[in-house]
């Protein structure tokens, strides 16, 4: 059984204030740890998972690394810190640009070491979609599927 640090949301609030302002025409700035970039929902357990962007506080077209957290009530579950799941294991990931049509010219790649970490390369700014299918093992789920849209500044 795994023991879990359980992490307030309200620690990394300030994260998600930092997005403010964050649209397709401003640049984006590189930041120490990790930013929230947004929240949705898994089908078919309506599980909430938060999204994290790691070492930038918004996406840019080229290489972006995310980190996923499944989030149960207001508390952001993770494992600990020999078990660096972050409390989801990622399945795949694939990235869309609904309004043209086209994914990503790199498929995503899941970090081996830790599969709640993702990085994916955005060749145009816009309006993406990724869409990402995980795990919760704390739950024993089987696989879950949530999307997110991010904007990607140039
Ligand atoms: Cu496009």
């Amino acid at each position: 059984m795994k023991t879990q640090l359980i992490i307030p949301v309200a620690a990394i609030l300030f994260g998600a204030l930092t997005t403010v302002g964050c649209g397709a025409d401003s640049s984006c700035a590189d930041s120490d740890g990790e930013t929230h970039l947004t929240q949705a929902m898994t089908d078919p357990s309506e599980l909430s998972v938060m999204l994290h962007h790691v070492d930038r506080a918004c996406s840019i077209v080229g290489d972006n690394a995310f980190h996923a957290y499944y989030i149960e009530g207001d508390m952001m579950m993770r494992s600990a810190p020999t078990d660096t799941t972050g409390g989801v294991e990622i399945v795949s990931v694939m990235a869309m640009m609904p309004d043209h049509g086209h994914g990503s010219t790199d498929d995503p790649t899941i970090d081996s070491d830790d599969s709640s970490y993702f990085d994916v390369y955005f060749q145009m700014p816009g309006t993406w979609e990724l869409t990402v299918e995980l795990t919760v093992p704390e739950l024993e789920t089987d696989t879950e599927t949530v999307v997110f849209e991010l904007e990607v500044s140039e």
